[in-house]
Order: C-alpha cells, then structure tokens, then sequence
C-alpha cells in the first residue's frame, strides 16, 4: 500500500524527487533549533504548480496529511512534521524560478521556492529594492516568508511581508489551483483572500507563486552604532531620529550587552564597536535617495543633538560599506549566539516597550533568581525577541513562558510578532485570543480544509 503510494508520488514527480531514506529526510524533518524532529512517510519535491496539485490530490484520496516547507528555518516548529499521523514534507525548492519582473509596475512575481536574498538580487539588478530583509535570508524562501508573514529588520518602514504582496497563486487542500496572480495595486472586488493564505503557516493550502511589490532603491545609506542607557532612552531616541529623519529611517534594533557579549563569544573576530561597556544599543539604519554625505551629515548632526541631550551615551557612524556591514554582522550573528533557550518573540506598542522589559524581568526574578536574558529585535515596530536562560532551562520552558506571557498580555501585546504560532505556541494561544475569533479561524481552518490535511498540529 505505502510502496504504491510512493510509487504514485514518484509517478508525478520522479523517482529521485521522492525521498524516502533516513539520511535523505533527517534534514527535512527537523526543525533549524533542533527542538522537533518527526518521522515523515516521504519528501517530495515538485518542479512546478501542476506537480503541487497532482501531489496535494493524491494525498487528499490517500488521507495522508501534508507539511509544506520552505528553507525549514522557521522558529515555531511548523515546518516539519508532527509523527501523530501519516505524514509527507512537500518541500517547495524545486520550484525557484522568477518568472517576470515588471520594472513599470514595480513588480516581481516569484515561484514560493526563490530563496529571499536571490529576489532581493534580482530586484538590485533592475534597480529596485525588495525591501524584506531578516538575517535567513540566504536560505529562507518567499513561500515560507509568507506563509509566517515575515518581519525582520526594514518593518518600520515598508511593513511585513504580508504588505509585500499584490498576487498570490495557491494549491487548495483538494488540490485545486487557485489563480491570483494580479499584479494590481488597487483591485475591490470582494474578500482579500491571498491574505486568507498570508500567515497561515501552511494550514490553509499551499503557496506556489507570488506578485510582490518592488520600491525604488535607495541610492545612499547611513548605519550607526549607539550606546543608550537603558530602554527607556532607546525609545525616546527613537522618537527623536523620527523628528529629524522621518521616514529616512529603514531599521532600528535593540540589543542587550548580553547579547553582544554572546556574539563576541561566538565570533572572537567580531570586534565591540564602542569603547565602553554599556548595558544597551542600538543599531540604526537611514537610507534615503540622493547623495550619500548628505544622509550621513543628517545622522551625524542628529545623533549629536542625541549626545547632548543624554538620549545616547556614545555613537559610531559607519564610514564605509564594509563597517555597516561589520555593524550588522554584529545583529545578524544573535540568532545564532543563543538559539538554545526558551524563546520569546513578542511585541507592544513601541511606548511600552520599555515597562515590557522592566515588568517582565521583575517576573522572571522572581520565580527563576538572576537568570540570563537575551534581549534583542525590531524595537521600532515593539518586537522584541525576549529569550531566557540556557538549554537547561528548557524543561521549564512553560512555566517561564507563562511568566512572560502573563505581562505581555496586562499590556495588551501579542506572544507571536512575527514568527508564528507552528507547534510551539498552538495551546498557548488560546489563553490570549478572544473565542471568538478562535472560533472564526476553525471555521475558515474548515471550509478550505474539512479533512484537516494541510499542516496539521500547528496554529489551531
Ligand atoms: P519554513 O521554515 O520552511 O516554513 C515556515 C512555515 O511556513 C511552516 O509552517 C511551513 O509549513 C509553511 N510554509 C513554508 N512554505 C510554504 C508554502 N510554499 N506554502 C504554504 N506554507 C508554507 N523571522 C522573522 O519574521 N523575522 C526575522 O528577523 C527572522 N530572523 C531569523 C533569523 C534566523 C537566523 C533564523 C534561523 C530565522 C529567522 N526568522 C525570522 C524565522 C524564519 O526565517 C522565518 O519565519 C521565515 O519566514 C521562514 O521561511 P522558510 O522558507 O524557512 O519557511
Ligand atoms: C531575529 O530577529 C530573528 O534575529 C530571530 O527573528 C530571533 O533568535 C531569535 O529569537
Ligand atoms: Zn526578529
């Protein structure tokens, strides 16, 4: 019976596109943090959408369920299969073509497989920007980026992916092939369904294709390094670049002296770009069209007045590309410094952010004494990435989640900013979401999928 299946699979999609062998999908069925890992019957990689559908029709008659995946680096564990049924990965990376870039309309429409920083490439060739950007972006692909509804770092200023998108193509769970790839920017004819598939995390259908907005690009950029005294200044420093360089401002992150240290203890190369030893910095990007000194000498009078009202400590502006990129070699390598440990991605309003890290820190004191926190992320759209303690703290992963969550929720934010919900928060959420709108999720969760075959376990 399970050879005849892989024998129809094979049938669609090749032989050597159906990976059955331990070795073959070890890679494919554990998750980037090494937390989840679930036997698959197969995986299988289709070239094109008619593949997609014939694969996602067959299951559909077989009842076996279907884990859609992209660069397999999400955090919530919603990539790879769960074990509590019979399941296949469909791992989208064969299908990796651009097929137009409209430079008039400012479009580009990819297949779901493109890795991120490949149409960030081809937009840069064309003189356009791509303007989603988070430190996967050399092996995450578009089709997961939107079905998580990325963030990352360029947020404040062009929106998550979902705000990317004008078109969407998409396999439905009875494998029919819904054709939305409208490269329109004005279109009101009834529901917005392709935000329907947008953060659906792979429980609605599957992502094929995608029209996505292109922006012009900035010809000159400006990166800083700030010191600040604590979370409270961050902000308010934030307020005050907005005041001088409005929407010049492409990415503001926050980042704890642990976290840096954490970094230096990764990557001894990776030198402190500050004298000092402060407990917190900021990075800052600007870009702007126009000549570059000019974005540079606006950032440099700016964060002067900033010295001088106390609302930094210390600044340093990049004077070439190869120091911003060291600047934000320092942000993107975090991630990596400390993914062993109860993981928090969370968000506020961006005026609260600060009594978050306070309330939240006296919680935690209390029930767990002195731990470490790693306290990082997009403190201009009030997300941060609150993580805590080590690997040993993991099996009191609950109990400190609750803690944090618990604050979180006094001051009216969110437990998934930009990650997801996948396996690790679907029970948690149910604490925080009204019923209602739990129950208006089932509802669409049934309509598209009444044989509950797309992802199954993860989001609701
Ligand atoms: P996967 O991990 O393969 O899948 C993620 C989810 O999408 C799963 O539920 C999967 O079933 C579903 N899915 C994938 N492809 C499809 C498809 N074609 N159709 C339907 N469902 C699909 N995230 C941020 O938001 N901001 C960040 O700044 C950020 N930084 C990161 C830095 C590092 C170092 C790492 C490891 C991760 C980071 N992430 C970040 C998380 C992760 O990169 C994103 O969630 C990313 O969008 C996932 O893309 P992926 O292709 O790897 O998707
Ligand atoms: C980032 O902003 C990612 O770097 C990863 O969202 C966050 O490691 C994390 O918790
Ligand atoms: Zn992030």
């Amino acid at each position: 019976m399970q050879n005849t299946f892989l024998g129809a699979l094979a049938a669609i999609v090749g032989g050597k596109n159906v990976l059955a062998g331990e070795s073959d999908t070890a890679p494919y069925v554990t998750d980037w943090r090494k937390q989840y890992r679930a036997a698959a019957e197969c995986v299988v990689r289709p070239a094109n959408s008619a593949e997609v559908s014939a694969i996602v029709q067959l299951c559909a008659g077989a009842g076996v369920a279907m884990v859609p995946q992209g660069g397999n680096t999400g955090l919530c564990g919603g990539s790879v299969p769960t074990g509590t049924r019979r399941e296949i990965v469909l791992s989208l990376s064969r299908m990796n073509r651009i097929r137009e870039l409209d430079a008039l309309n400012d479009t580009i429409t990819v297949e779901a497989g493109c890795v991120l920083a490949d149409i960030q490439r081809a937009a840069a060739e064309a003189d356009r920007l791509f303007a989603l950007s988070l430190a996967a972006e050399g092996s995450c692909q578009i089709g997961g980026n939107l079905s998580t509804n990325a963030g990352g770092v360029n947020v404040l200023r062009y929106g998550n992916a979902r705000e990317q998108v004008l078109g969407l193509e998409a396999v439905l769970p009875d494998g029919r092939v819904w054709h939305g790839l409208r490269a329109l920017r004005k279109d009101n004819t009834g529901y917005d369904l392709k935000q329907l598939f947008i953060g659906a995390e792979g429980t609605l259908g599957v992502i094929t294709a995608a029209v996505l907005k292109l922006h012009p690009k900035p010809t000159a950029s400006a990166t800083a390094w700030i010191a600040v005294r604590d979370p409270d200044c961050a902000v308010r420093l934030l307020g005050h670049l907005r005041r001088y360089c409005a929407d010049r401002i492409s990415a503001f992150e926050l980042l704890s002296r642990r976290c840096v240290d954490a970094v230096a203890a990764l990557r001894p190369a990776i030198r402190d770009p500050l004298p000092g030893r402060e407990a917190w910095y900021v990075l800052v990007e600007l870009a702007d069209s126009g000549p570059g000194f000019v974005l540079k000498e606006k950032l440099e009078k700016t964060l002067a007045d900033a010295l001088e009202c106390k609302l930094a400590l210390d600044a340093v502006i990049a004077q070439s590309d190869s120091e911003s990129r060291a600047l934000w070699a320092i942000r993107e390598t975090v991630p990596e410094a400390q993914f062993s440990n109860v993981k928090h991605d969370i968000s506020v309003a961006v005026s609260k952010v600060p009594e978050l890290i306070a309330r939240a820190g006296a919680a935690l004191d209390a029930i767990v004494p002195r731990v470490p926190i790693y306290c990082f992320g997009h403190v201009g759209d009030g997300n941060l990435h609150y993580n805590v303690g080590d690997a040993g703290l993991l099996a009191r992963g609950a109990e400190i989640s609750r803690a944090v969550y618990d604050v979180v929720a006094a001051l009216g934010g969110s437990i998934s900013a930009e990650h997801g919900l996948g396996q690790l928060k679907r029970e948690e959420i149910s604490r925080h979401k009204d019923p209602l709108e739990l129950e208006l999720m089932r509802s669409v969760k049934r309509a598209l999928d009444p044989q509950g075959l797309m992802n199954p376990g993860k989001v609701i």
